[in-house]
């Protein structure tokens, strides 16, 4: 029984020795040595081409490297084919750190200290306590969760926004797009941490800003594709949002020429938020792959017609 790795190749050679090490019944094997093509079960990759699937007859389980599958073309893949994402505690852990960090930078008017720096001003802002500062996470998925409870111990009012209902400890929960401006009127800071599927493709946009409440703050960790771009520096313009961090793009690098490599009001990062870590997410693929052999059900496996 084979396992197919297309990704990362440095990433590869590392679960390669971890899986030679603890998994030697499973044939690990790394892009492009193949092998016999027929006996590649479980397929790990990022974002495989369609001629890849048609060169692995007995393909059962395409494990996507990442927290996202929106990088795959889900129509491509053939419909026998279960696709799981990868849920491992050093993603979360990294998440929850960049989340953190991105709030209190904005929460402690970071930007401001920054451009007062660089103007050589010494100048204070009125610190606002924790507890009155509320924040809105959008997706109350494995990664908002654990943001949302480690924000909690900073003190900050807590809120989230889902598709289906949830109910969670010291979080007022909202579900749907019927629920949504309710929850948008009460993030002074709002945290995008949903999935990129059709129905949240531009869902940072002209209409959401409006709904928030006056100079709100605005983290996206999710995908660029939710961010309508020039909606928002439309908004920082007219004060609407007060100051932005952006870990993801639609164009990731953006060209030399984009407007928010310089803009005062927006931090970048270079899609660092978090990532796959080798050695936990070697061990989230292995215990995926047991939890498959034994016929029980795997962590992280989506709905296709959901698309996360
Ligand atoms: P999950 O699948 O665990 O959670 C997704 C959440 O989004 C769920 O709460 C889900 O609702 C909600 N959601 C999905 N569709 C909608 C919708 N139409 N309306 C409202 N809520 C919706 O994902 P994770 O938490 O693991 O990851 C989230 C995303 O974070 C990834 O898809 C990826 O894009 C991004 N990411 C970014 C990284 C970076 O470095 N910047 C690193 C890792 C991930 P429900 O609970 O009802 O299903
Ligand atoms: C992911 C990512 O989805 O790195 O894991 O963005």
């Amino acid at each position: 029984m084979t396992l197919l790795y297309k990704s990362d190749p440095e990433r590869g050679s590392a679960w390669r020795a971890l899986f030679a090490d603890q998994a030697p019944d499973i044939d690990f094997r790394l892009w492009p040595e193949v092998g016999d093509p027929a006996a590649v079960r479980y397929l790990a990759a990022w974002a495989p081409t369609p001629d890849v699937y048609a060169g692995l007859p007995n393909l059962e389980i395409l494990f996507s490297v990442g927290a996202g599958v929106d990088q795959l073309d889900l129509s491509q893949v053939p419909p026998s084919v279960t696709v799981v994402r990868m849920i491992e505690p050093g993603l979360t852990d990294g998440m929850v750190e960049y989340a953190v960090f991105a709030t209190l930078a904005l929460h402690r008017h970071m930007l401001d200290y920054i451009d007062a720096q660089r103007q050589a001003r010494w100048q204070s802002i009125r610190l606002m306590p924790a507890a009155t500062r509320r924040v809105g996470v959008m997706g109350l998925g494995v990664l908002g969760q654990a943001v949302l409870r480690r924000l909690a111990t900073f003190g900050f009012p807590l809120r989230g926004w889902s598709r289906s209902p949830h109910v969670i400890d010291g979080v007022d929960c909202y579900a749907g797009r019927d629920q949504l401006p309710d929850f948008l009127g009460q993030c002074d800071l709002l945290i995008c941490l949903l999935p990129l599927t059709p129905e949240t493709r531009g869902i940072l946009c002209r209409e959401t800003f409006d709904l928030l409440p006056a100079g709100a703050g605005l983290i996206n960790v999710g995908r660029g594709g939710h961010l309508v771009e020039s909606d928002l520096l439309d908004a920082l313009d007219d004060g609407r949002l007060s100051g932005v961090v952006l870990d993801v793009l639609n164009s990731e690098p953006p060209p030399a020429a984009h407007p928010f490599w310089w803009h005062r009001r927006i931090l970048l990062t270079p899609h660092v938020a978090s990532m796959t870590r080798s050695d936990t997410g070697a061990a989230a693929l292995l215990d995926n792959i047991r939890r498959h052999q034994a016929g029980q059900p795997m962590q992280g496996a989506i709905r296709r017609d959901l698309g996360y």
